[in-house]
């Protein structure tokens, strides 16, 4: 009797842990859910104009992912200054200037830099850009020699030649593909990247990079409504924009922010808290990015946390397999961006972030926009692979996997010379 509870109790733990851990990919299987409307406030009010929008629901959605996803900023910093520590006029085959601008911060005994790498068009005078973050350092986006590796801690990988958390030679230009320079510089825009882990070094851990500048005496962390490391990136985009304002080779009413998976996450966020970005673009950001959270397919709330428990703030964890109790989802992220240009993209075998997901999100966004004259996505029947929509919201899915491709470039850059060109 005795071993067979045991044995009961054994089967009982291992199937629950087990079905925790599995992810859904059937439609059929998505639990019951009510999305909630963007414009109907939290105490059931109906918002049926920009004002009101602007007024009332706009600001509470934002609170609402400020204290309970993404993390408050717990205190303003400017940049202390700024250099630039190499430029030339000939760069991507004679075409575009490069400039490398390091941005210092300091607090106290703290500081921190990082650099942005900046390529622009010589046929441009004040040119639009794209910005966002890479993966793997600034030295990685192009074959380009003279871009300095950066010394911020990478996660190890033998075939990128990252060892003892350094970047290294071995990986310059392996990223290549993931951003077409040259396509945007033929195009007129320019191109700022950041390597993220200058900013906050993607691990479990708020020892290092930014959250440290506001601790109190003995603490360790952030407070459970402050920042994880997604809000703290978005922060950088923020003092790179800063920085952008100050750079007369920058159109800074034209920067548009780009970003793929986490970093996709990332451009959404900083989109929505900081409206001086002029558009913003969420390249397969999956969940806590343009997917709605309520679906549960794919990757989920619970299983995002455990896998990266400082990406958001730690009051998102009461939301772990606990959707259902979110009074937001993720088209209201899209929504605060509103109305400035938002592009969603998927790639069809990239379930993991719901594609299906990402859509919706996009479509159910699109009643903010109404709100100010804009077009977004007309229809809830997803379109075709490799057929985008193209409006003030935006959307595609294209063949392929989780990346970046140039197909993307070609929609983003068509996009943005409609949108915000
Ligand atoms: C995955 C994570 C996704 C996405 C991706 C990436 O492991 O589950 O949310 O962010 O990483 O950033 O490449």
């Amino acid at each position: 009797m005795k071993k067979t509870i045991i044995f009961l109790i054994f089967v009982f733990t291992f199937q629950f842990g087990f079905a925790q851990f599995e992810a859904n990919y059937d439609e059929n299987k998505i639990p019951d859910f009510e999305l909630p409307d963007p414009l109907t406030t939290f105490k059931g009010k109906k918002v049926n104009n920009a004002k009101k929008w602007e007024k009332k629901r706009r600001p509470e959605l934002l609170k609402f992912f400020t204290q309970n996803v993404y993390g408050e900023v717990p205190e303003k910093l400017n940049i202390a200054s700024f250099k630039v520590i190499e430029e030339s006029n000939d760069a991507i085959n004679g075409k575009a200037t490069r400039k490398q601008v390091e941005l210092s911060f300091k607090k106290n005994d703290l500081k921190l830099d990082f650099t942005i790498l900046i390529y622009l068009p010589k046929s441009v005078e004040n040119a639009p850009i794209f910005t966002g973050y890479n993966f793997f350092g600034n030295h990685t986006v192009s074959n380009d020699v003279n871009v300095i590796i950066s010394d911020a801690w990478a996660r190890n990988n033998e075939s990128l030649g990252i060892i003892n958390n350094q970047l290294t030679e071995q990986s310059r230009g392996v990223r290549d593909n993931r951003w077409a320079i040259e396509k945007m510089i033929d195009s007129g825009y320019g191109l700022a990247t950041i390597y993220y882990c200058e900013i906050d070094a993607d691990m479990d851990d708020f020892a290092d990079g930014i959250h440290p500048f506001f601790y109190d005496k003995n603490q360790t962390q952030p407070g459970s409504a402050e920042w994880g490391s997604i809000s703290a990136w978005s922060w950088g985009l923020s003092r790179a924009m800063d920085y952008f304002e100050k750079d007369s080779g920058i159109d800074e009413s034209k920067v548009i922010l780009f970003g793929h998976s986490r970093l996709g996450k990332t451009s959404l966020w900083a989109g929505a808290t900081d409206q001086r970005f002029a558009a913003v673009i969420s390249n397969d950001s999956g969940c806590g990015g343009a997917a709605l959270s309520k679906r549960k397919i794919g990757e989920t709330v619970g299983r995002i946390n455990n896998s990266f428990p400082h990406w958001f703030c730690r009051n998102f964890r009461a939301y772990n397999n606990n959707e259902k109790a979110l009074p937001v989802d993720q088209h209201q992220l899209l929504a605060l961006i509103a109305p400035r240009p938002v592009y969603v993209a998927s790639a069809e075998e990239d379930k993991w972030a719901d594609p299906h997901g990402e859509f919706l999100s996009a479509f159910y966004a699109t009643p903010v926009y109404q709100l100010y004259g804009k077009e977004g996505i007309p229809s809830i029947e997803m379109p075709e692979v490799n057929q985008p929509i193209q409006n003030t919201v935006s959307y595609h899915i294209r063949t392929g996997k989780h990346d970046v491709t140039d197909f993307d470039w070609e929609q983003y850059i068509k996009w943005a010379d409609q949108f915000v060109k």
